[in-house]
């Protein structure tokens, strides 16, 4: 199946594809309309934290002329994971059923957004992943993969957590797996939100699907990641996984109601590749 072969998702309720935005003037708006024809059903919400570049005032004019595009003002920039956390506050409160994270600069390609939908029917949340079969990333240098792997084999070792890509930021949630996973806790930012919320919805017993995709590394801008996010992350994660040994997070038993009517518990056939990761349905221990 191609990309672009399905394109209507309604049995999913509402969709929102919530894009954070930090001077991404030059991206925003071929973003958006890349989004809009690849998947012409879906709600788009901007979070801006009113960049200086002026990309607040250009998604506003997308909204304008587009009923589908939001815009959400934030005051200052305060980094990537609130960004997130106001707009899944924000879709929640009306009533979207799948919250969809995307970065805005090219590097989540809105026509592969179709396979983390496919994917979303029979799990709790999907990753776009660059480290499973079938996924990769074009114009990164070998250390950065080294360190995007690295970091992932880390966190799988340190917090048991089954995922491949596990900093990755392209990701499909259940309004049910929110709800959940007690979003007011999270004060991480950076790659260690997209760490801390997977980590989070395991131990809720969640089902977590990771599907291939292609990160493309973006052209225009600057990437607003820091030495500090990485370190945060890093620290963070070591933290966290000798809390676990030490026995602080508990995985829950799978009591958790789950929204989505499961599939066999086999890998389910996702996107083009037919290839998809997989936590499958048993939690780490803990
Ligand atoms: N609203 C908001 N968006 C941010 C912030 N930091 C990064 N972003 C956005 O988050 C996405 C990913 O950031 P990027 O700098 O490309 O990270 P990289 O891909 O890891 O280099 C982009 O759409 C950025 O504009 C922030 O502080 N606030
Ligand atoms: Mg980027």
């Amino acid at each position: 199946m191609t990309d672009r072969e399905q394109t209507s998702f309604a049995d999913l309720g509402k969709v929102l594809v919530i894009i954070p935005t930090y001077n991404e003037s030059e991206n925003v708006e071929p973003i958006v309309a890349r989004l809009r024809a690849a998947v012409p059903d879906v709600d788009v919400l901007i979070a801006d934290d009113n960049s200086p570049d002026g990309t607040g005032d250009i998604a506003d004019a997308l909204a304008e002329h587009d009923p589908h595009v939001q815009v959400m003002h934030r005051a200052g920039k305060q980094g990537l994971g609130a960004a997130y956390l106001a707009g899944f506050r924000w879709g929640i409160d009306r009533g979207y059923d799948v919250l969809v994270e995307m970065d805005a600069d090219g590097s989540h390609q809105p026509e592969q957004l179709p396979r983390l939908l496919e994917a979303i029917r029979d799990a709790d949340l999907v990753i776009g992943s660059r480290w499973v079969p079938g996924g990769g990333v074009v114009n990164w240098p070998s250390h950065r993969k080294l360190i995007s792997r690295g970091g992932s084999t880390y966190s799988r070792f340190m917090l048991g957590v089954d995922i491949h890509d596990v900093t990755a930021g392209f990701r499909a949630f259940r309004k049910e797996t929110l709800e959940a996973i007690g979003l007011d806790e999270v004060a991480s930012q950076g790659y260690c939100f997209q760490v801390d919320l997977g980590w989070r919805a395991i131990r809720k017993g969640f089902r977590v699907l990771e599907v291939p995709i292609t990160f493309v590394e973006r052209e225009r801008g600057d990437s607003k990641m820091s030495g500090t996010i990485v370190t945060e992350a890093l620290w963070r994660v070591t933290q966290w996984g000798i809390g676990r040994r030490v026995g602080k997070y508990r995985t829950e038993d799978a009591e958790t109601p789950v929204p989505a009517p499961r599939a066999a518990d086999d890998d389910i056939g996702v996107g083009s590749t037919g290839t998809t990761g997989s936590t499958g349905t048993t939690p780490p221990r803990t």
